[in-house]
């Protein structure tokens, strides 16, 4: 299987995140990327490539034009207030206030986010380009290889961040971008299968009205999990959505039996839909000893849930989400993608 991967990815290198009441050192770090790739070398999966140069008219499809140019120059901003530390926000336009776009930087970063967890960096922007071009590459040789599969190794990940807002490490939604692309190249029906740790809620949001990109997602249930306030079972999509947003949510705990029991429940989903190309959000924080989550996942789990997907039958483009247990995160998830090619 061919991989994508960009070098650029190390440019996003927090200093701190605010996690559980204390600044620590980031989980979604720099190495993360690149024990997956050395992974993806020591097994031989397959060429690995440098992305192509899409500009951001793709990303500005999915993203809002104002929060694209916000970020652009967010941290340029932020340096002319704070120095050359991260910016992080500190508040939001949360219920009982305005929705309006302050002048500070403050309030701008506010806005634009969701939490407190997610470092705005000299290097995010390169860092972020680089994640929805590699994205962007991973589809097109999909599309014109033929291949069965394709893995974009993303990052940072993508899939909690909204059309205008910035969270849950991610900044531009690599694996909507990607959706996008395919629909606007002619593929009538998408699917997104999230098998993240975590709700995608930023998916799940930029689709939620539309039927021609089917999001099916499995996660920690929200009233338990980041993001709290989506992902629950009653979010089935909106106007001519409805019915093509799926999320199975499952509590602290779940290990391979009832996971495995959900996956195919989304799974059969996306065959009834008959979509052209499937997404895979692939996040391996499903992992037992991830130090952020609590589900039960096993390394040989992977490798079924690989075979499991592929079982499908279908184009298959599987995009870098979340997974934090950093000695285990290449073969985890080189395990997804050697099942896949096993069938
Ligand atoms: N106490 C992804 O996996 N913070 N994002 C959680 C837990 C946010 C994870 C705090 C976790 C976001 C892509
Ligand atoms: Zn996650």
């Amino acid at each position: 299987m061919l991989t994508i991967y960009s070098a650029d990815h190390k440019l996003q290198d927090g200093k701190f995140e605010l996690i559980d009441g204390q600044m620590k050192p980031p989980f979604e770090k720099p190495q993360r990327a690149e024990n997956v790739l050395a992974r993806v070398r020591k097994v031989g999966l397959g060429e690995v490539r440098g992305p192509d140069d899409f500009g951001l008219d793709p990303v500005r499809r999915v993203h809002a034009d104002d929060y694209v140019d916000f970020l652009r120059i967010a941290h340029d901003d932020w340096k002319k207030d704070h120095g050359d530390s991260d910016g992080l926000p500190l508040g939001w336009p949360c219920r009982n206030l305005r929705q309006r776009i302050p002048e500070a930087i403050n309030g701008r970063l506010g806005y634009y986010s969701l939490d407190a967890g997610t470092p705005v960096t000299a290097g995010t922007w390169r860092a972020i380009t680089a994640a929805a071009n590699v994205a962007l590459t991973g589809a097109k040789a999909l599309k014109d290889s033929g291949a069965r599969g394709v893995f974009s190794l993303c990052r940072p990940p993508g899939h909690h961040a909204t059309r205008d807002q910035f969270g849950g490490y991610c900044f531009f939604n690599n694996v909507a971008i990607a959706a996008q692309w395919f629909r606007d190249q002619g593929a009538a029906r998408v699917a997104i299968l999230d098998v993240d740790y975590h709700h995608g809620n930023g998916t799940q949001a930029i689709f939620y009205d539309r039927a021609d990109v089917l999001f099916v997602s499995l996660h920690a249930h929200p009233t338990q999990e980041y993001p709290y306030f989506l992902g629950y079972e009653d979010e089935t999509g909106e106007g001519a959505g409805a019915g093509f947003n799926l999320n199975l949510p499952m509590r602290f705990g779940a290990a391979w039996g009832e996971y495995s029991r959900s996956l195919d429940t989304g799974l059969k989903r996306i065959a009834e839909y008959k979509p052209e190309v499937v997404l895979v959000s692939l996040g391996v924080d499903t992992f037992k000893e991830d130090p952020i989550s609590h589900f039960k996942l096993d390394t040989p789990d992977y490798t079924e849930m690989g075979r499991r997907i592929a079982g499908l039958g279908l184009p298959t483009h599987f995009v870098m989400e979340g997974g934090y247990a950093i000695d285990e995160i290449g073969v985890n998830t080189v395990n997804v993608l050697t099942g896949f090619e096993s069938v």
